[in-house]
């Protein structure tokens, strides 16, 4: 295959890469680096099979792409913080949904074969007790511009299969941790957080006080969700991407904190304000129609993550 992968020197598209690379696939990387890092494709460095795109999903990508064979594509690229789009609503439309438009406008005038997309949890927003774990046909009740971005982005990509034949595919990430995942935010995520201060001994911060629960899924079983949504078939349809196991945050931090020898002390601090109390995925359509089952147990992933 000819793959694109849109944020592909972000975490998730790095990963990404690497798996489409090593399965013998040619690569465009389409990235902005702006939270993409060079770094995280330096060990392709002279492979005649990894192309790399200086560009902004949401400007320009005909111009970009232009020359280019192109089969398929991932689409990753985004503003990927919640509060980030809280502040700035206009800014996290044009680039999550105006930058999925555009993806789908090149799709369609190319013919591209397969756009596979990365939705999130967001989509849901606070899931009632009753529905958890949550089911892809829950209602969609977004709480952030973020998840009001990647819904549209959804129904977008439901159009444009429907309307225009491109064939699409989604999938709704819950909490995504592994290697690479840059702990330099406030926003980060937490177990990129959690590991960068474990490691040296730091105090790690509880939000609230940590009985609020996430269903973390490791990057590669990742991968391997994106992997199969980009083959033939599967389009229109939507999987969610987790492990169907919850934990809470404090079990995390006390899991981290003892895989790291113990040393780290556990703080809390208030609650974020509009925090999601309950997150786990039903996971039994990502096992139906896409044959993939996430197998890495939280404790091995966070041992890789923390390279221990
Ligand atoms: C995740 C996604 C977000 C969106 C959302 C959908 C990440 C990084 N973010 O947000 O993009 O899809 O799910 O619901 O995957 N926490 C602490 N201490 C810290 C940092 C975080 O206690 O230093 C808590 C935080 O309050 C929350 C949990 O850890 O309860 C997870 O936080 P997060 O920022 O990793 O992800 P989340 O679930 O808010």
């Amino acid at each position: 295959m000819n793959v694109v992968v849109t944020g592909g020197a972000g975490f998730i598209g790095s990963h990404t890469v690497d798996a489409l690379i090593a399965r013998g696939d040619r690569v465009v990387v389409l990235d902005d680096f702006r939270t993409g890092k060079r770094a995280n494709l330096a060990q392709h460095a002279g492979t005649d099979r990894l192309t790399i795109v200086e560009c902004d999903v949401s400007h320009g990508i005909f111009a970009a792409l232009a020359g280019l064979s192109i089969d398929r594509i991932v689409h990753l690229a985004a503003q990927v913080s919640v509060v980030s789009s809280v502040a700035n609503p206009l800014v996290d439309m044009s680039v999550n949904y105006g930058g999925t438009l555009h993806v789908l406008e090149y799709a369609k005038a190319m013919g591209v074969k397969k756009v596979v997309f990365a939705s999130s949890a967001a989509v849901y927003g606070d899931v009632p007790p009753a529905l958890i774990p949550v089911h892809e046909d829950a209602p969609r009740a977004p709480l952030s511009p973020y998840g009001i971005d990647k819904y549209a982005s959804e129904l977008a990509l439901d159009y444009y299969a429907a309307v225009h034949g491109v064939p699409t595919t989604w999938f709704r990430f819950f909490n995504v941790y592994g290697e690479r995942q840059d702990p330099s935010s406030p926003y980060s995520g937490v177990i990129s957080i959690f590991a960068d201060r474990a490691r040296r001994g730091a105090p790690l911060t509880i939000f609230g006080d940590g009985s609020q629960t996430r269903d973390f899924v490791y990057v590669g079983d990742v991968v391997r969700a994106v992997l199969a949504g980009l083959a033939d078939g599967n389009s229109r349809v939507v999987a969610n991407v987790g492990t169907g196991a919850e934990i809470t945050v404090r079990g995390l931090a006390e899991l981290i904190v003892s895989l790291c020898g113990g040393t780290s002390e556990i703080a809390h601090a208030a609650a974020r304000s509009g925090e999601i109390a309950k997150s786990c995925a039903a996971v039994d359509r990502l096992r139906d129609a896409f044959g993939v089952v996430a197998q890495m147990p939280l404790a091995d992933g966070l041992r890789r993550t923390l390279a221990i």
